[in-house]
C-alpha cells in the first residue's frame, strides 16, 4: 500500500459548492480510546471545513460490524455523507477476516444503493501499536483522511 509521505494531496484545499451539507460520522466503540481520536480528527476536519455542528450527527455503535447498519440507516434518512469509524486489530480467530470483509462490502453496498459518499475509516492493523500510528501519529491520521475524502466528493454537489 502507499506510504503516508505519498498522500500530499490531503493539503490540497476544499471548495465546496455549499456548506449545508447533512454529514454523519458513524464510530465503533470497540477500541475506543482509537476510535475517540479517529472521531474527534473527523468533527475537526468538517468544521474545518465550515460545516457546522448542526449538521453534523455523530453516532456510536457497538462494534464495526455495525458500521455498515449505521451508514445505511444514515444514507436512507437523507444524509449527503456518511463517515465510518473503526479500529479491528488482529486477534487469534478469524473474527477479523470476517468483520473487515464485511464492512468493506457493506459499505461499498451503501453506496451504490443510496449514491452517496461514504468513507471507509476502518483501521485493519495487526497490533494496537499500528492503530495508534494511523491515529495522528507517524502514520498520518485516517479520521481527518476519512472526512477529507467524504469533502472531496462534495465538493462536486
Ligand atoms: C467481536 C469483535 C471482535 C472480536 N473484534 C472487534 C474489533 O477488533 N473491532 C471492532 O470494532 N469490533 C470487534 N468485534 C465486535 C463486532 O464488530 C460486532 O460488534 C459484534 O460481532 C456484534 O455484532
Amino acid at each position: 500500500m502507499a506510504d503516508y509521505a505519498n498522500q500530499t494531496f490531503l493539503n490540497e484545499e476544499i471548495n465546496l459548492p455549499h456548506t449545508n451539507f447533512k454529514i454523519g460520522i458513524v464510530t465503533a466503540l470497540w477500541n475506543t480510546d482509537i476510535t475517540g481520536e479517529l472521531k474527534a480528527g473527523a468533527l475537526r476536519t468538517l468544521k474545518a471545513a465550515g460545516i457546522s455542528e448542526n449538521n453534523i450527527e455523530s453516532w456510536d455503535v457497538p462494534g464495526s460490524y455495525e458500521l455498515i447498519y449505521g451508514a445505511n440507516k444514515l444514507a436512507t434518512e437523507g444524509f449527503d455523507a456518511v463517515i465510518c469509524l473503526g479500529v479491528v486489530i488482529q486477534g487469534e480467530t478469524r473474527h477479523f477476516d470476517f468483520i473487515c470483509n464485511a464492512v468493506a462490502n457493506g459499505i461499498s453496498n451503501t453506496i451504490l444503493k443510496h449514491n452517496i459518499p461514504v468513507a471507509f475509516g476502518l483501521l485493519t492493523t495487526y497490533t494496537q501499536q499500528q492503530a495508534i500510528e494511523r491515529a495522528g501519529g507517524t502514520h498520518g491520521h485516517k479520521g481527518e483522511e476519512a472526512a477529507w475524502t467524504v469533502l472531496k466528493l462534495l465538493e462536486r454537489g
